[in-house]
């Protein structure tokens, strides 16, 4: 399969346009919604939407319940579905719960979120990945600027951009206690990293990435043209953002714990294949390979 957007193969960062739709759905299909108009173009101009206060008290408590529960579970669990801080033994995030978590796993089914996503997508659509992000008062560390799209393209063979994360806000996310922070707009470009992939690379990329970030100066110029919008809301609003956005965030010192779940869903018409860079892919925890389990709509 053609490269459409190499990276991690020049010595030198390029920054490439974008060459597939953000909005795959017209005409009527997109008018039934459930997002209207305004929130479509919003989403399709910045790369990201934010929908503050999308679940209900009552299921944020539930949510809660659950992401405490799996804390405690795995405090001292060696599994490579549980990544740790890189200077602690903190939890850093966990991988697939939804498969073993009835919560969770009720939760990626919900039309609520499968119908938005395939209004955006235009398609039928399936988890590709399920994280829980913690970020723990006084010890989360950042997570450093760089677009999901490069890695997954490089590492796991998403061939298009055709992939959305939905981001549910578990507790209240402030500008302080290291909220996401998106680059407006810079979902229109596609920065091609230096650097060589490692066997297993995502064994240290996922406590900290060094690969697949973006220089300084394509970062600058992507800041010049849309500026940082930081995601800030209450638990339970719910952040939209498109595979290619550029996003970040700070380490939290607060004593504020930030905690934030991740569901990937990708279109079943861009399953993954090898990856582009041409080593085996990532475990299936990473990256689901498999779109005829799908977590589905129609
Ligand atoms: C990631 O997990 O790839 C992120 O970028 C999340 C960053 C965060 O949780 O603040």
């Amino acid at each position: 399969m053609v490269d459409l957007y190499p990276s991690r193969i020049d010595n030198e960062p390029k920054i490439f346009d974008r060459k597939d739709p953000v909005v795959y759905s017209e005409g009527t299909d997109l008018a039934k919604g459930p997002l209207n108009r305004e929130q479509v173009a919003s989403y399709e101009k910045n790369g990201f939407l934010l929908l503050k206060n999308f679940f209900s008290t009552d299921e944020v408590t539930k949510m809660t319940g659950e992401l405490n529960r799996l804390w405690d579970e795995n405090r001292t669990v060696d599994s490579p579905e549980v990544i740790r801080e890189p200077e602690s033994d903190e939890i850093r995030s966990i991988f697939d719960a939804h498969r073993k978590n009835e919560e969770f796993n009720r939760l990626a089914r919900d039309p609520r979120l499968t119908d938005t996503i395939s209004q955006l997508l235009g398609s039928n659509v399936y988890v590709n990945q399920f994280r829980i992000n913690f970020k723990p008062g006084f010890k989360g560390k950042e997570f450093y600027w760089h677009s999901d799209f490069e890695t997954w393209h490089v590492e796991d063979g998403m061939p298009r951009m055709r992939a959305i994360s939905c981001s549910i806000l578990l507790t209240d996310n402030h500008s302080y206690n290291g909220p996401l922070m998106l680059i407006p707009g810079s979902h229109n470009y596609f920065v091609s990293c230096v650097g060589e992939t490692p066997e297993d690379n995502y064994k240290s990329s996922l406590k900290k990435q060094e690969l697949g970030v973006p220089d300084n100066e394509s970062l600058t110029w992507l800041v010049e043209q849309g500026g940082i919008s930081t995601a800030t809301g209450p638990a339970g609003s719910l952040l939209l953002f498109e595979c290619n956005t550029m996003h970040g965030s700070n380490g939290n010192i607060t004593p504020l714990p930030r905690s934030n779940v991740f569901f990937v869903y990708n279109s079943v018409e861009n399953a993954l294949v090898e990856p582009f860079s041409g080593l085996k892919p990532r475990p299936d925890f990473i990256a689901n390979r498999n779109p005829e389990t799908p977590v589905l709509t129609g």
